[in-house]
């Protein structure tokens, strides 16, 4: 028994242990790797140093290890069961041994690996066969970057065995049948050519009444792909598949500690920086190549630049060339119209909005307004519905106080606002502005009309400053001159709420004896849906209606 320890790992006092690459009762050669450590610099790979059996293994995975410290203990392989011997075989021998040996003991395989299926006491073994490296074409001295089997390991025909590399692409190298690992003859790293052996596979065979039914290709081996057992053993070679010939067939990797890849892969990830457990694999049985860990890199970096374009990590529109279909110009937008657009795409994609319609009677109140015109022409304002609705609104906020609100931080908690800064939409030369209506609800008509013709004026002429436009407690969009019977007004986040005004129009109303031509006034009410719930909406739109129908009923 002897010792396989730390080695010399230069300035730094302590590595970790990253990866264990075999288990108890494993046969290795003196090439192959027991464990990888890692130091902050640099990771390590420590062979086992002589060929022979694993017998223990002494440090678990993040175990942190100095020099010389015991990593694993083996056995040296004697001259009867040794892998030098099974390096030495005659790879042509064809004749089964007179009495079939026990099957192998099937080592635990790496974690993530499909099960490998247990061998049939009854099964007979053929001699052990040589599996080559194919034709790889011009190259030469390709690598071998990964080793996916290891002496005990049960494969089926068709498994992944190993890797190999040149500068050009990467092959996999697939068993040519079914059977055991009995030895493998390369390491990591190496370099091989076509027709160097690789492994010897020890085939397994089944008596046919043994068969069971067929299974998928991509379960996991299964001693019914096993070779006939009267065909003879012979040097095979498959031809290599390449990487991502295989991908679309093969299940996804599991997640977390189920990563299956190899230590190349591994290497390669933790040097990018790679969570393994979040690549899909593209090998035999959801392997993760290096392919898979490259495509991953790629398309993380790509990731901001999607973020970016659509501001919130939804997924960007493409990108069209529209001037393949006809002739374009480009207009750059205003900056008050790209703040306007970034401040509604926030709300938008913030505030969970729904939208409530209904008409206002205002016939009355536009009979009044209309009474008010050659005073209001001595007073040098204009009076338009916007003034009423908007002490109407006040009126009603103060009944209805979570209209008048934001949600903290937490959106766990109202702040009821105790005053009421109206804001009001402007379609400015520019963009989108909202002048806000300081306590308006202080004001009366005459006041509201003139505060109105300044504010709107200001923000045509873009004279308005921070503090014009900031403190608003709900706003109103007013299309009314313009037409329109409905819309959805976009909250004006923080506020919860934002009313439509549409066109008023001539209607006729059924007051229970007769049909009456009445002013009818469309109204749209958004809300934000997570302060505000859709019975709220409703009364808040009938005290509004009630209030704009008759406005006696604010001074009640
Ligand atoms: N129905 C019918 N006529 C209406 C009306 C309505 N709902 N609202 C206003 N009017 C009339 C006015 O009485 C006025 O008529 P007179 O000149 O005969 O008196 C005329 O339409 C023009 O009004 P106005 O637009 O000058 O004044 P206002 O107070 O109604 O609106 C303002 C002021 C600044 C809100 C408006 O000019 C404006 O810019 N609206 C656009 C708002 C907007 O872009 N909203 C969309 C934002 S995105 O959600």
């Amino acid at each position: 028994m002897t010792d396989i320890r730390v080695p010399d790992i230069g300035d730094v006092d302590e590595v970790e242990i990253i990866e264990i690459c075999v288990s108890v009762g494993d046969q290795v050669l003196a090439n192959e790797s027991i464990v990888v450590i890692e130091s902050d610099k640099a990771s390590m790979e420590v062979p086992a140093g002589q060929d022979g059996k694993i017998t223990s293994i002494e440090v678990k995975l993040g175990d942190r290890v100095a020099e010389g410290s015991l990593l694993a203990t083996i056995e040296a392989a004697t001259s009867a069961t040794g892998a030098e011997e099974k390096v030495a075989a005659d790879a042509t021998a064809v004749v089964p041994p007179a009495v079939p040996p026990p099957a192998e003991p099937v080592a635990p395989r790496e974690a993530g690996k499909p099960a490998p299926a247990p061998i049939p006491a009854s099964i007979p073994s053929a001699a052990e066969v040589d599996v080559l490296l194919p034709d790889i074409g011009d190259a030469k001295d390709v690598i071998v970057i990964e080793i996916a089997v290891k002496p005990g390991d049960v494969v089926a025909a068709g498994d992944l065995l190993l890797v190999v590399e040149s500068d050009k692409a990467s092959m996999e190298v697939p068993s040519p049948s079914a059977g055991t690992i009995a030895a493998l003859l390369v390491a990591l790293d190496q370099a091989v050519n076509a027709g160097d052996r690789l492994l010897s596979l020890k085939p397994l065979a089944l008596k046919p009444a043994d068969s069971p039914a067929p299974q998928p290709a991509s379960s996991a081996p299964s001693v019914q792909q096993a070779a006939p057992a009267s065909k003879p053993a012979e040097r095979s070679a498959s031809p290599p598949v390449p990487s991502q010939a295989v991908a679309a067939e093969q299940p996804p990797v599991s997640s977390g500690a189920d990563v299956y890849a190899g230590p190349a892969v591994r290497l390669m990830a933790r040097e990018l920086g790679v969570d393994l457990t979040q690549v899909k694999g593209s090998g035999s049985r959801g392997r993760i190549v290096k392919e898979d860990v490259q495509a991953f890199v790629k398309t993380r970096l790509k990731a901001p630049v999607q973020k970016a374009a659509s501001g919130s990590g939804i997924p960007a529109l493409p990108v069209v060339d529209f001037s393949r279909f006809g002739p374009v110009e480009i207009e750059p937008m205003s900056r008050i119209r790209r703040a306007g657009a970034q401040n509604l795409h926030r709300s938008w994609l913030n505030v969970p909005h729904v939208t409530q319609n209904d008409d206002a009677d205002i016939t009355a109140l536009e009979e009044f307004r209309k009474s008010l015109k050659a005073e209001a022409e001595r007073r040098g304002v204009k009076v338009t519905p916007l003034s009423f609705i908007v002490r109407a609104c006040c009126a009603v906020l103060k009944q209805h106080a979570r209209f008048n609100a934001s949600l903290d931080a937490s959106v766990e908690n109202y702040v009821l606002k105790r005053y009421y800064h109206i804001g009001f939409a402007v379609d400015a030369p520019d963009g989108l502005v909202v002048p806000v209506i300081r306590d308006a609800d202080r004001l009366g008509i005459w006041e509201l009309s003139s505060v109105i013709n300044d504010l709107a004026d200001k923000a045509r002429r873009g004279k308005l400053g921070m503090n014009d436009m900031s403190g608003g407690t709900f706003s109103i969009s007013s299309l009314g001159a313009l037409g329109g019977t409905g819309f959805t007004p976009i909250v004006n986040a923080p506020e919860v709420a934002i009313l439509g005004v549409c066109r008023l129009v001539t209607k006729p109303q059924w007051n229970g004896r007769e049909f009456l031509p009445r002013e009818m006034l469309p109204l749209s009410l958004s809300y934000d849906h997570r302060a505000i719930n859709g019975a709220e909406a409703g009364r808040f739109m009938a005290d509004l209606c009630a209030v704009l129908g008759d406005l006696r009923r604010l001074i009640l």
